[in-house]
């Protein structure tokens, strides 16, 4: 029997860097695995690094699951036929909710695939989700943080993913907060640091063995507001060629990377998910800047680049105008010395909500 794991949470919160090291864990014990990414847009970084990972990986573009059901059932018997996978992962896209009345329920009750859902795991970084439970402002307007609030709601499992990055002692406090709070003390709560092979083999552990995690009750959402939060964040797909008459192309990538994280760090706090892959001669690698991170530690990411052309697939979600990220990009390129194409160019706001089935 296949099990299909759903993995859900805010954007950037870990749940493609958990997948990919539980994917790897399970193909090490000669399980074959399978994924399912899921996204507004339709140029995903996420497909592009499972497929680095050599995890086969089918996609859900262009809307989240619940208003692509039918999408999301015809994916999975795609990938079911095609890589017969023992286990699945379904990575719903990270600003979308009310995953347990559109999508756990009908593949629960309606059963147009044999493909009952395992688990509902729900990602939160764990820095924002700290700040969240002390009544410490998050960097997004309420309407996104209601979103948030309501991805944890219904989780069968809540996962504070980036513990590695709060001091020991706040661990302590993270879950002491969680075990009084009104809304996740009824559930099963676990901290996790998905850069540790450790951490997610526990993780694994707990889906594949307890037939729980799935949420019981569907949430009661306002569909307005969740729609609000959705609407306020701009989603900009690029695919960018950066040549330097002679290489290595590294220095005008860094520089390029460099300047639109600043410029759009400048522009708004509210950087739900800013992912890069860069592909050059030598290789290719994923680079990733949330909210919560300051500094410059991306930059350890860049791989040597060493041909004199390198192409960056760019997914920013932001909470600002779509045109004004596409501006601030377009702005940061244009000080780079380098010849810069930009191939394809897709920036938008997703549309309110509108799922396939509610039950
Ligand atoms: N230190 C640390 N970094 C992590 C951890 N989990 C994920 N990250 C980093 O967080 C960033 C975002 O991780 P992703 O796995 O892409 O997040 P995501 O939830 O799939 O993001 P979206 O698909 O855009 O919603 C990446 O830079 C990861 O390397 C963790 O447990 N600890
Ligand atoms: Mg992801």
């Amino acid at each position: 029997m296949t099990q299909l794991h759903l993995v859900g949470g805010f954007l950037g919160s870990g749940k493609t860097t958990a997948i990919a090291e539980a994917a790897r864990q399970l193909l090490a014990r000669g399980i074959r695995v399978g994924v399912v990414t899921n996204d507004q847009g339709k140029y995903l970084v996420d497909t592009a690094f499972f497929a680095l990972q050599d995890v086969p990986a089918v996609e859900v573009s262009g809307g989240c699951f619940c208003c692509g059901y039918d999408d999301f059932v015809e994916r999975l018997s795609e990938l079911r036929a095609s890589a017969q996978p023992q286990v699945i992962f379904a990575e719903s896209v990270g600003s979308c909710a009310d995953i347990v009345a559109t999508v756990v329920k009908p593949l629960l009750e309606l059963r147009s695939i044999d493909l009952p859902p395992s688990s509902l795991s729900v990602f939160a970084d764990a820095r924002l989700l700290l700040r969240r439970l002390q009544g410490q402002p998050l960097p997004f307007s309420d309407d996104v943080v209601y979103v948030f609030d309501q991805q944890l709601a219904e989780a069968g499992l809540v996962v504070a993913n980036k513990i590695d990055l709060l001091a020991s002692e706040q661990h302590a406090t993270l879950a002491g907060l969680m075990a009084t709070d009104s809304v996740l003390a009824d559930k099963r709560t676990r901290l996790q640091d998905s850069t540790s092979p450790e951490s997610v083999a526990t993780w694994l552990q707990t889906i594949e063995s307890e037939g729980l995690a799935l949420a019981a009750a569907p949430l009661d959402i306002d569909y307005s507001r969740y729609g609000a939060g959705e609407v306020r964040l701009a989603w900009l797909d690029q695919i960018v060629d950066i040549t330097v008459a002679q290489g290595p192309v590294r220095q005008a990538v860094d520089e390029a990377l460099s300047r639109i994280i600043t410029a759009l760090r400048k522009a708004t706090p509210a950087i739900a998910h800013l992912k890069f892959v860069i592909s050059g001669i030598d290789g290719e690698a994923k680079i990733s800047v949330t909210s919560a991170d300051t500094g410059d530690s991306w930059r350890t990411g860049l791989p040597p680049l060493v041909g004199d052309t390198a192409r960056l697939l760019i997914n920013a979600r932001v909470e600002l105008p779509a045109e004004t990220v596409e501006r601030v990009i377009a702005a940061s390129f244009a000080g780079v010395e380098a010849d810069i194409r930009v191939v394809m160019s897709n920036a938008f706001h997703p549309a309110m909500p509108s799922p396939t089935l509610r039950l």
